[in-house]
């Protein structure tokens, strides 16, 4: 089963989730039984190739956590490669119009309504219980789900006509603010930016579809989830390393 889809339609709370952005099955299991909902294998801006991604997305899914894939841009070869390798859900990085969309999720899914190939044994591992190479087929158009990044100023122009077409509108709140005018400074977000977070989330809720948001940390994602957000990743491994690592240091100097 494709847990995170299970607690988008079966239980009111928000999945909390988290990236992963360094390479190693180690890492996957690690946070993958953190406690999180979801862990995201970053191929966009993670030290992930399409090898590690593969090592990843058995990984965590063996946890009875969901692997989403993010893919590294729009090609469908891209959301093939993420899908075959038994990922329960992709993300695509920077879309920009409702034709992106559209061909995105042409590639994700399977014929009649799209165009994705079948083929792949390896997939159907990553789900408990393992469903057949015939059961994959007749049910990863529904149960795969398909996520897009609301974080350019073309996107968000027309989030109300995307919504509709997917499973969860993402924020990339950083990136977000860049093509906006309004850069994220020292954690801080222009008025403009919130507003451009609210419509979003307006926009998804309307649709009857998820909203999910980026976080750097715990506290934040609190904030979003009491706003009502329903996907939020929490932190990633390479800052909650640093950072843990700063915390023992500080602790061991006295400081
Ligand atoms: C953003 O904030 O732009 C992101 O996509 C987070 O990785």
């Amino acid at each position: 089963a494709n847990s995170l889809k299970q607690i988008f339609t079966q239980e009111n709370r928000p999945a909390m989730g988290v990236w992963q952005m360094l390479p190693g099955a180690n890492i996957s299991r690690i946070l993958a039984r953190s406690g999180a909902d979801w862990v995201m294998v970053d191929c966009e801006h993670g030290n992930i190739d399409d090898a590690a991604m593969h090592e990843a997305v058995p990984a965590i899914a063996a946890l009875g956590v969901s692997p989403i894939v993010r893919i590294p841009d729009l090609q469908p070869s891209m959301v093939k490669r993420a899908l075959d390798s038994g990922a329960h859900g992709i993300l695509a990085p920077l879309i920009r119009t409702v034709e992106d969309v559209k061909n995105l999720v042409t590639a994700a899914k399977f014929p009649p309504e799209g165009k994705r190939g079948f083929g792949s044994p390896i997939a159907m591992q990553n789900f408990n219980p393992m469903p057949t190479f015939t059961e994959y087929l007749q049910q990863a158009n529904e149960s795969l789900l398909t996520m897009v990044q609301i974080e350019t100023q073309e996107a968000l122009d027309c989030v109300e006509e995307i919504a509709p077409l997917v499973d969860v509108i993402f924020i990339g709140p950083f990136d977000l603010g860049n093509n906006i005018g309004h850069p994220i400074i020292e954690g801080k977000m222009d008025p403009e930016l919130d507003e451009a977070i609210e419509r979003i989330l307006k926009a998804a809720v309307t649709a009857g579809k998820k909203c999910g948001i980026f976080c750097t940390g715990g506290e934040q994602a609190k904030q979003y989830a009491d706003k009502g957000f329903h996907m939020i990743s929490v932190a990633t491994d390479y800052t909650l390393l640093g950072a843990a690592m700063a915390d023992s240091l500080s602790i061991a100097r006295g400081q």
